[in-house]
């Protein structure tokens, strides 16, 4: 139930005049301030507060958060502008694509967050909506995949993805048995068809995930580390510490005895992983063309600042010299990572500091069509597979080292954007890879790796995802009167599609709690009104 959500939208619907009374006049400055800013011309005793909302990040949050207000705005006629900031020069945030050798005439690879599913109904919509095309992630039916775990190959399978249809895997049947798997399918399924209340008519709004958590039961899953929760089922170890931390591992960076249950099984529902041909942030490009919000790029925001609870927010950022004022503002990046003063007459809620994941991707291009078969121990005359996935368990178990790398894959051949594979010097295909690791890997490694033939080298760092260890504690959505903050969802969950999730969840607040207004008008059932039918591509916040 979200009733007392539902009953301030109802106040609206029958007073539809009362939100949109704005702009009006508020007394704004206040002597006991401290000030850290320099205060613009405007300002007076009072002022009048702009019918404006700021948004900081323009990558997966902060781009459908400006098309979540323009749809609510269309639904209630409310007048307000947006304008979205974003220090990078580019739409997308952590979802962007290089091209190989930096050659604009070749086919873009995702350097960032790369593949969603099917379930994932935000983006899947938006696809289409957008006349996006979308493509199979991991369908190459050349592809080997074996789990490395840093002395050896603990299993190798051929043909296809590793999580796609592991299921059909004789050799998984054999080494793990029947029920891990099976099991651990049923679990994955229980969690996605949960997830589908979030895009229902009725779907919860939520102040903070503890309570989103709790009313969608998952507040025990985060409470316990994947390893936990999967030994709890009955599920058998050597399948949670080598197939399920491959998964995490090359998702998440982290292993299954420190991840939390619920972004481990995001892991592992990997059905249908799909990609946007040319780059998923023409989803996010998409949402802020269709929003109408005004984008500031190359803009970084440096501080934000409020000298009374009803004045209102001024940002300063490096486009205007004086801070410009907004009624409400969206924070859309990891708190820590976005380096804002913040600086308010009454405190914000807490949000406590939250270490990344500091990965290191390295994207190359090879003419070898394996990786190095001997660095791998494996005998003359064998390939090492093209996807190279890794467990810790042969450090926690056998004594072996570490894997040097979280993931190593092949992804296809490099290619022309008329679908042409791109020849080099010496007249040979390449393929594109693509390793994420800890530590940095030295142009002599990868030398080495791919036996001499390495041509392109592109090294990315990346604050990539939370580290995400069991909790039951998440950081506010709200941190004042008029301040949301989207990526308190990140700890829950950190993928393009929740941030697309959480951005309108944010949205559905700010408009109720500022205009009386909200996402989607209530649905009043009639009397004598049949149940209404829902049909499958119901997605709340797109559809009403
Ligand atoms: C290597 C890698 C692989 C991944 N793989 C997947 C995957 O396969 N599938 C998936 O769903 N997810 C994946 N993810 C995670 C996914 O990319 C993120 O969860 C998602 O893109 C986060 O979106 P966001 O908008 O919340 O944050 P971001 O994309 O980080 O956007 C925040 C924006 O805020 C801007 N900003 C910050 N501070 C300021 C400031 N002071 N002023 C102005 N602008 C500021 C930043 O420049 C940035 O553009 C991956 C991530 C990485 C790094
Ligand atoms: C952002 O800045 C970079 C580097 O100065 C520049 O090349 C790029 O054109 C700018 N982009 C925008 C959209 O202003
Ligand atoms: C979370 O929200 C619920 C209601 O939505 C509230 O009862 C609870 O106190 C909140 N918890 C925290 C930690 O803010
Ligand atoms: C988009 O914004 C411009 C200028 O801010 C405005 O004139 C126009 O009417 C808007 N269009 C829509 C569809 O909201
Ligand atoms: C392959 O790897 C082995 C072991 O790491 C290394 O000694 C050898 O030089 C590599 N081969 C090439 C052609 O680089
Ligand atoms: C990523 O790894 C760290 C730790 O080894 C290095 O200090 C960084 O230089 C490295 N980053 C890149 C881009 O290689």
């Amino acid at each position: 139930m979200r009733s007392p959500v539902i009953l301030i939208a109802a106040t609206a619907a029958f007073f539809p005049t009362y939100a949109f009374q704005l702009p009006f006049k508020i007394p704004f400055f206040s002597r006991s301030t401290q000030e850290p800013l320099a205060l613009p011309e405007v300002q007076q005793a009072e002022t009048i507060i702009p019918n404006r909302i700021a948004i900081i990040g323009a990558g997966a949050a902060g781009s459908s958060a400006a098309f979540w207000i323009s749809k609510a705005k269309e639904r209630f006629g409310v007048d307000v502008e947006v304008d979205v900031y974003d220090k990078n020069g580019y739409i997308g945030g952590r979802s962007t694509t290089v091209q190989p050798y930096g050659d604009e005439s070749l086919e873009p690879v995702e350097l960032g967050g790369s593949v969603f599913v099917k379930v994932n109904k935000i983006l899947w919509r938006a696809v289409s909506e957008f006349d996006l095309e979308l493509e199979d992630f991991g369908r190459d039916d050349d592809s080997v995949m074996g789990i490395w775990d840093g002395q050896e190959f603990v299993l190798t399978t051929g043909g296809g993805s590793l999580l796609g249809n592991w299921l059909d895997k004789f050799k998984i049947l054999w080494r793990y048995g029947y029920k891990a798997p099976t099991k651990t399918q049923a679990l994955v399924d229980a969690m996605a068809s949960s997830i589908i209340r979030l895009y229902e008519p009725n779907a919860p709004v939520w102040q903070n995930a503890t309570s989103l958590l709790s009313e969608l039961e998952w507040a025990d899953v985060t409470a316990q580390t994947m390893a936990e929760y999967l030994d709890l089922h009955g599920v058998d170890r050597r399948f949670s510490r080598e197939l399920v931390e491959a998964a995490t591992r090359v998702n998440y960076g982290q292993n299954v005895d420190e991840i939390h249950a619920l972004e481990g099984m995001v892991s592992l529902a990997a059905n249908g992983a799909s990609t946007v041909k040319g780059g998923n942030w023409q989803i996010f490009e998409s949402f802020v063309a269709a929003s109408n919000a005004t984008l500031f790029l190359n803009t970084t925001v440096k501080a934000v600042s409020r000298f009374s609870a009803s004045g209102p927010w001024m940002v300063q950022s490096s486009a205007f010299k004086d801070p410009r004022l907004y009624r409400s503002i969206i924070l859309a990046a990891p708190y820590d990572q976005t380096g804002i003063s913040f600086s308010t007459k009454t405190p914000l809620a807490e949000v406590k500091k939250r270490p990344y994941i500091h990965l290191n991707v390295t994207l190359l291009s090879t003419s070898s069509p394996t990786p190095n078969a001997s660095y791998f121990n494996l005998g003359h005359g064998h390939k090492a597979p093209n996807s190279v996935l890794t467990t810790y368990d042969g450090l926690r178990q056998r004594g072996h080292s570490e894997p040097e790398f979280n993931s190593l894959t092949y992804h296809g051949k490099v290619l022309t954007k008329d679908g042409e594979k791109r020849v080099n010097a010496e007249g040979a295909e390449e393929w594109v890879v693509k390793i994420f690791s800890k530590q940095r890997l030295e142009d002599k490694w990868l030398e080495e790796m791919f036996e001499g033939k390495v041509g392109w080298v592109l090294r990315k760092e990346w604050d990539a995802y939370p580290v995400l260890p069991p909790t039951v504690e998440f950081p506010p959505v709200k941190l004042a009167e008029g301040l949301y903050y989207v990526n308190a969802f990140e700890p829950v969950i950190s993928t393009m599609e929740t941030e697309t999730l959480a951005a309108r969840n944010v949205v559905d607040l700010l408009m109720q709690e500022q205009y009386g207004a909200g996402l989607c008008k209530p649905h009043v059932v009639e009397d004598g009104e049949a149940a209404r039918e829902l049909d499958d591509d119901f997605v709340y916040g797109w559809d009403c």
